[in-house]
């Protein structure tokens, strides 16, 4: 019997739907769904091959302990016997847990909610610190959210697309199609990257081409041009928003011709992307990692939203700079509480609503830990004993030589993947989890749009679901009274009770409505919410708070021992740490191996070719790579993705976080290069 079953996407926070074509209980094959509003039909590469993954040869499928330096097999109980056993002797503040992009938010929320209540500690993390922590702390004093503030859909009302450190074809292939649309219309798009990326070449009708790390600066310019020609919105400045004298007194002190020097972009640019975005009658403006991962960048998105509000950019339907979570569930896992100074719902550690005292009630408990947990780098270095769930730092975290040694002197390593990746080598414990759409659960896309994974297979071998798997150690370590679950329908009915934009939304619900439905949803009635701020802020007063941001360079500039500039990035065909996309033969054929990207002048000068071996040098590591020669990369920068273990981008950035928010600078550091021997 051939049964065609719904699903979602298990890459991108798209979310885009997909219909899996199984036989006896294996996928044969699979289509775009072509009545989901979000791919309308379209699925990019990866949504092509989605299901592959699912049957490499060397997905987990026995928990394995450490005995005599080697992983042998071994049953579920004894894995949580001895667990439970090392766990016991863990103090608080000793034990960290990392959470996943890829959890569903039952996972997440009982994942956190072992960390609070059984080993007493926020210190609870996911991979939203590596991607959009910044975004926390650049909205929240601005306008009071750091999630996405309008529907995904509503891109193609745009008549102007303000592109920020963001690759729009290659990491959300969706949404270019309808930032495609929205060109076909009549829309401006502009897009600040150093690259030429194929999203700047083929979408930009303006490429501000800066320098890397100088986006306060172009940002700055933008609002100097903006308020010196008359071209703000003075009736939403006045209305909605508080600081304009303290912006205009600074955006004074700054010279143009200063400004441009620093950031690379010439006047006439800046004057004609200024002149588009501030016209605009719906600028939509989407930012990512281009703009975070700096140590700046908090300061960066803090710029970026006071543009869009000088220039009334924000409140209605697709306007206002849109975060963009990367991860399948990178909104949902964070609206769980997997943040270190977060418990469920965004409800801040250490504020007057004190989560803390309210979640000890919930959940019936004496004590909850009131004060912030380590961020995800600290974690591992800082912890003795670590749960790590779906996320391989040993690819994704920077200087990746310490993140190895931090993680080899553990009391207890425990990792849960669904293969033996990088980290799960170094672990004491490696438990074999369900992927995708072998468990049920829901998924917070990019836009909150709140959608359902059905159980459609069975797990391989004796691989279980995240929620499960933690919930057998919370009652080990006698906690069974508060983790008395005996599925996912059970857990999201207590998320539903105690985190208030989930309340309204439903398992029936989501198995009826195409598309999903966007957080908040306050009752069963409600529609769900596409579009914030119509009428205030979320800000204190309801205002938006204009922000005076100065530059700071990047941590680590080229100099004579390191002359060019490394920044990392993504290519459409693989995702992340590699672990499912080269996994997927259809998309390691397409690119099968790592490279990075060099200026023509600059291989001339070093005598590099394509396909030449290089070897590039940070002060923290060296890695052998080949040479793609393309003048999409500006003299002086190279470009190396980060998804290749045999060429691991991160033996070579740079550890150093933004104050702010704890965000990895991985945008740029400093390397040399050479021809291999
Ligand atoms: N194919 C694919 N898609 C993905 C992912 C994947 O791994 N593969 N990952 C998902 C996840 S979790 C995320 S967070 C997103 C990431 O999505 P993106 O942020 O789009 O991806 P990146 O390639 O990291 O960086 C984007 C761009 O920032 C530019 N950039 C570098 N430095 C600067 C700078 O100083 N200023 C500016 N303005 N731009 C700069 C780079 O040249 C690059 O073109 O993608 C999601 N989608
Ligand atoms: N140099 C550099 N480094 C970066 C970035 C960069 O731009 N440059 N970007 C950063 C960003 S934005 C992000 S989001 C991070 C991503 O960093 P990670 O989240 O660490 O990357 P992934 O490869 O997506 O890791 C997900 C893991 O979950 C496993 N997995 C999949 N499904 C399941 C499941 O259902 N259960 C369990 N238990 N495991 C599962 C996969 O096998 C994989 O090992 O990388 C960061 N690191
Ligand atoms: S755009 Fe994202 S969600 Fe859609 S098919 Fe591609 S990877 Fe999947
Ligand atoms: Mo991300």
């Amino acid at each position: 019997m051939v049964a065609y079953e719904k699903t979602i996407c298990p890459y991108c926070s798209c979310g885009c739907g997909i219909y899996l074509v199984i036989e006896d209980g294996k996928i044969i094959g699979q289509e775009p769904q072509i009545d989901h509003p979000v791919n309308e039909g379209g699925n990019c590469p990866k949504g092509h091959n989605a299901y592959q993954f699912l049957y490499a040869e060397d997905r987990l499928k026995t928990p394995m302990i450490r005995k005599s330096n080697e992983l042998v097999e071994c049953s579920w109980d004894e894995a949580f016997d001895y667990i439970t056993e090392k766990l016991k002797e863990a103090g608080p503040n000793e034990f960290g847990m990392l959470t996943s992009g890829k959890n569903t938010n039952e996972d997440a929320y009982v994942l956190q909610k072992f960390t609070r209540v059984v080993m007493g500690t926020n210190n609870v993390e996911y991979c939203g610190r590596l991607c959009h922590s910044s975004s926390a702390a650049g909205l929240g004093p601005t306008v009071g959210s750091g999630v996405m503030p309008i529907s995904q859909l509503d891109l193609e009302k745009a008549d102007c697309i303000l592109l920020v450190g963001i690759n729009l074809k290659e990491t959300f292939p969706l949404m270019y199609m309808r930032a495609l649309r929205a060109k076909a219309n009549g829309a401006k798009a502009i897009v600040i990257d150093p690259r030429k990326s194929v999203t700047a070449r083929e979408l930009s009708d303006v490429h501000l081409q800066l320098n890397s790390g100088t986006d306060v600066v172009v940002i700055n310019a933008l609002m100097k041009i903006i308020l010196d020609e008359g071209l703000e919105n003075k009736e939403f400045i006045g209305a909605r928003t508080v600081g304009i004298e303290a912006l205009r007194e600074h955006l004074n002190s700054l010279n143009l011709d200063d400004l441009v020097k620093t950031c690379g972009v010439s006047v006439r640019k800046l004057k004609k992307a200024a002149k588009i975005f501030a016209k605009a009658k719906t600028g939509s403006v989407l930012f990512n990692q281009g703009l975070n991962q700096h140590i700046t960048g908090a300061d960066g998105i803090k710029a970026l939203a006071t543009l869009a509000l000088i220039t009334g950019q924000y409140g209605r339907p697709g306007t206002g700079p849109s975060p963009t979570r990367g991860q399948v569930n990178g909104e949902g896992t964070g609206d769980m509480g997997c943040l270190n100074v977060f418990y469920p719902g965004f409800q801040k550690v250490g504020t007057a609503a004190e989560p803390h005292k309210k979640f000890a009630e919930l959940w019936d408990v004496e004590n909850l830990p009131d004060q912030p947990g380590l961020p995800y780098t600290k974690m591992i270095q800082q912890t003795k004993y670590m749960w790590i769930v779906g996320t391989n730092p040993m690819m994704a975290v920077p200087d990746i030589d310490n993140v190895k040694k931090a993680l080899q002197s553990k009391e207890l390593l425990i990792v849960q993947d669904i293969f033996p990746t990088e980290t799960a080598k170094l672990a004491d414990v490696v438990l074999p989890a369900s992927a995708w759409v072998e468990r049920e659960g829901i998924h917070a896309y990019v836009d909150r749009r709140v959608q359902k994974i059905n159980k459609l297979l069975d797990s391989p071998g004796e691989a279980k679901p995240d929620w499960w798997i933690v919930l057998q150690v919370a009652e080990r370590m006698g906690y069974k009274e508060q983790f008395d679950f005996s599925s996912p329908r059970e857990i999201f009915e207590e998320i539903r009770r105690v985190v208030p934009p989930y309340k309204g939304i439903t398992y029936e619900r989501l198995e009826e409505t195409l598309g999903g439905i966007q957080w908040p949803c306050p009752t069963e009635e409600h529609p769900g919410t596409s579009t914030f701020f119509t009428e205030k802020f979320n800000t204190p007063d309801g205002l938006g708070h204009l922000q005076v941001v100065n530059y700071i360079p990047p941590a680590e500039l080229p100099d004579k021992d390191y002359p060019y500039i490394l920044s990392t990035g993504r290519t459409i065909f693989h995702y992340h740490t590699g672990t499912m996309s080269r996994r997927t033969p259809k998309l390691n054929d397409e690119v099968s191996s790592a490279y990075f990207e060099v200026n023509p002048k600059d291989a001339a000068r070093q005598s590099i070719k394509a396909g030449t071996m290089v070897t590039l040098t940070s002060r923290r590591g060296s890695i052998e790579v080949k040479a793609k020669v393309t003048d999409d990369v500006p003299e002086g920068f190279v470009f190396l993705p980060f998804h290749f273990s045999e060429a691991c981008a991160n033996k070579l950035t740079n550890p150093v976080l933004d104050p702010a928010c704890g965000m990895p600078e991985y945008k740029v550091c400093a390397v040399k290069m050479e021809v291999s021997k």
